[in-house]
């Protein structure tokens, strides 16, 4: 129905280091970033089930969980979660020939994984490929395509299939690597309705719903789904943030306290990341998360020309330019306190730039 050249995707050449790793190796492991979300997960089950039909082994191997209202990719591909002291899981890494990296661009985002897939990758001949569409990609790979303009890896992933098919000259979309696709793209494109959602996003699923994707379905799946203890975390969460500095910043801190008191998990506050910024006058909002080991998590969110990802970099973090998150090693209580200093003075440079540059 489309040409796949059509729009800003990539073309066969762009692909071929990706397509020749894919077609050398024969056994692959596909892996995600921690704290797994619908743009990694449909990516990983898109690209399992492709290789598969040729003919390779893979597995898909997480370093953490699936959220339950991604469960049903798991009837599509089984997904499993890394365990580092298994020695089966470990060998399986040790012995790939081909580990993917999908939906992310810095080694510590794999996890429990990356010392295992770099101890492996020194001693033999595993190669290691990224395919991701986040900013300021490290260089740790063999292979890298990463392509900020992209709405989301699916997006990258869907180029990538069509290259396959071209080099092949056989068909490899199915109706489950459409539905993994299209989770991924609907998903990092807030259901097609971020900045990046070009026209050439919406040709893309229009041709993955000709292909067998169901839009209702889909979305039912994943965004009617919240439990009780997740409702309950959102109403506690709503009531508890603060909108500061003249609207400018929404600040919102989820202790280990509240998580418990509404029996809620840490990837039910990935939902309520969106309320922060649905007060116009909000430019950055700000979500931290007190985790049970101790460390605290932070994600940003900005509007217009206010890239987050650098606040995150400070950090050791990284992400978009209106989306970024960061993990700090220490308590909830110091992380509050460098982050606000250090926001405050971020967003008066940011000011300072625009009005030098208008
Ligand atoms: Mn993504």
């Amino acid at each position: 129905m489309i040409i796949p050249e059509y729009g800003r995707t990539l073309n066969a050449e762009e692909w071929s280091p990706v397509i020749d790793a894919l077609l050398e190796g024969q056994s692959f492991v596909l892996t995600t970033h921690e704290n797994s979300d619908g743009d990694g997960l449909g990516s990983e089950v898109a690209l399992a089930i492709v290789l598969r039909a040729l003919g390779k082994e893979v597995s898909i191997v997480n370093p953490t969980e699936v959220p339950p209202n991604y469960m049903f990719l798991k009837q599509l591909y089984p997904i499993t979660l890394f365990n580092n002291k298994s020695e089966e899981a470990i060998q399986e890494l040790a012995l790939c020939d081909v580990v993917v990296l999908l939906d992310a661009n810095l080694h510590d985002r794999m996890g429990s994984l990356w010392p295992h897939v770099i101890f492996s990758k020194e001693l033999g001949s595993l190669k290691l490929v990224c395919v991701d569409h986040h900013l300021e990609p490290d260089d740790f790979t063999d292979v890298m395509v990463c392509e900020s303009y992209a709405s989301s890896t699916g997006e990258l992933v869907y180029g990538l299939i069509y290259a396959l098919q071209a080099r092949l000259g056989r068909e490899l979309f199915t109706p489950e690597v459409a539905e993994a696709l299209y989770v991924a793209v609907m998903t990092d494109t807030g259901s097609f309705r971020f900045p990046k959602t070009t026209p050439y996003v919406y040709l893309l699923a229009g041709d993955l719903v000709s292909k067998g994707a169901d839009p209702a379905e889909i979305y039912d799946r994943i965004f009617n789904s919240l439990t009780t203890p997740a409702l309950k975390l959102l109403g506690a969460a709503l009531s508890a943030i603060s909108i500061l500095d003249n609207g400018e910043i929404s600040w919102l801190f989820i202790s280990q306290d509240m998580l418990k008191a509404t029996g809620s998990k840490l990837f039910d506050t990935d939902l309520i990341i969106r309320y922060l910024l649905s007060v116009p006058s909000v430019r950055i909002a700000v979500l931290i998360v007190e985790m049970q080991d101790g460390r605290t998590k932070a994600s940003f969110r900005s509007r217009g020309g206010i890239y987050v990802n650098q606040l995150a970099k400070k950090y050791g973090g990284g992400g978009h330019m209106n989306a970024a998150g960061c993990l700090f090693q220490f308590s909830s209580d110091k992380a509050q306190k460098v982050l606000l200093d250090d926001l405050r003075e971020f967003l008066k440079n940011n000011n300072e730039t625009k009005s030098l540059s208008s």
